[in-house]
């Protein structure tokens, strides 16, 4: 019998099933993204997607979306189906009544609320069902809501553009700009994604950046602005969009007086940041290496109950080594230009102190490149969160 060639594998289904999924992008978080094929006698009979949050799961999508009978064949999805009634009623429900033969999931839900149940239901209906189809690629998918629902901490991604020599400024201060067009490009997409932005008022001052989406079609991320002494001037550009564009300052009152004379222009200062729509989020202070800084730890757990579940981190070199040596960062964007600027003084993107022996070196992990015109973008996992969760 000649074998057929164009017959697909499980995992040519699963990589058509994550496409569709991708379109939920920066559109349905916290939840993660899922996409679903359904197939029968060879032949894709209907897809679907989660396309947004609050709206139907991508089985549930697929399913009401087909018109023919779908008895005996074999769906596909890259989550393990939900089993719970949360804003939207259970897929195991719609995917039984459908008399589906045969689920293929490429991971389990880390959700407390399905968590293997979602299988366990499905084969007391005789479904039958088969885990693990590109296991490992649908874990880093979806790695910010594996991390946000399992750590209940916002994912955090940091990400910097520096030039071969390693610096991210020229000696004047100067760096406009490190990377061409189409890596610029591809920092709106992440822009996109990531629910949250967070800069240190040092790159607020120098660079006086917008911080929004500029991806046509794309949506604003948060603001967050680490500013503990409320130093961030009315008229920078963050502040006179403030009232269009979330912007949450992190702050820390102790901070905050020791640079001004009286409690009275602090008050003033305060109340002004309000008007102009800033939301001012107190943060106690943490000693580290001798000095009081905001406890980031703290931080983040105040931002994730906000809803933030991803931040993308744009700098500057004091911030991200605060955060670094926290053991808060679990990607790192770093964009490599092809250019040379010299000087010792010129900034470099992560500050502070350095680890002292290079068999100490953070490392990372899943690395993958990518080229935008002459640069270069190298981008990989810090700690090991890809691996599976113990259920
Ligand atoms: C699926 N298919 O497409 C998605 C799932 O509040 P709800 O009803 O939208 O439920 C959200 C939870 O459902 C989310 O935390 C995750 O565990 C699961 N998401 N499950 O079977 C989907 N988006
Ligand atoms: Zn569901």
């Amino acid at each position: 019998m000649q074998e057929d060639r164009n017959k697909k594998t499980p995992e040519d289904y699963m990589r058509q099933v994550l496409q569709l999924a991708k379109q939920g992008e920066g559109k349905v978080s916290p939840n993660p993204m899922v996409g679903c094929i359904v197939v029968k006698d060879g032949k894709v009979i209907t897809t679907g997607y989660h396309e947004r949050y609050g709206g139907f799961h991508a089985e549930r999508n697929a399913l009401l979306n087909c018109q023919e009978n779908m008895e005996g064949a074999e769906l596909y999805v890259n989550l393990e189906p939900c089993c719970h009634y949360g804003k939207t009623p259970p897929c195991t429900e719609i995917i039984i009544e459908k008399k589906i033969k045969k689920v293929y999931i490429g991971c389990l839900d880390s959700n407390p609320k399905v968590r293997g149940k979602g299988v366990k239901i499905l084969q007391e209906h005789g479904i039958v069902v088969e885990t693990g189809i590109l296991e490992k690629e649908c874990r880093i998918f979806n790695e910010v809501f594996f991390h946000y629902i399992e750590k209940n901490m916002p994912f955090l991604a940091m990400k910097y553009a520096m030039t071969l020599d390693g610096k991210i400024a020229c000696e004047s201060g100067d760096s406009k700009w490190v990377t061409g067009e189409e890596a610029r490009a591809y920092v709106q997409s992440l822009r996109n994604y990531y629910k949250g932005i967070m800069v240190g008022i040092g790159t607020v001052l120098e660079d006086n950046p917008m911080l929004n989406c500029r991806l046509q079609g794309g949506r604003n991320p948060v603001r967050i602005i680490c500013d503990s002494k409320l130093q961030i001037p009315f008229d920078s550009k963050i502040l006179q969009t403030a009232s269009e564009i979330k912007t949450i300052i992190a702050w820390n009152p102790q901070k905050a007086s020791s640079l001004r004379s009286t409690e009275r222009n602090l008050e003033d200062i305060k109340i002004k940041l309000k008007e102009q729509g800033a939301i001012l989020l107190e943060v106690p202070l943490k000693e580290k290496d001798g000095m009081q800084q905001l406890n980031l730890n703290y931080l983040l757990q105040e931002l994730v109950k906000q809803g933030i579940d991803s931040i993308l981190l744009e700098g500057g070199g004091t911030l991200n080594a605060s955060i670094l040596k926290e053991h808060l960062v679990q990607r790192v964007y770093a964009f490599i230009a092809p250019k040379l600027v010299a000087g010792a003084k010129a900034k470099s993107p992560i500050e502070g102190s350095g680890i002292l022996k290079m068999k100490h070196a953070i490392e990372l992990q899943n690395v993958e490149t990518m080229m935008f015109g002459k640069d270069l973008c190298i981008t990989g996992r810090i700690g090991g969160s890809v691996c599976l969760p113990e259920l």
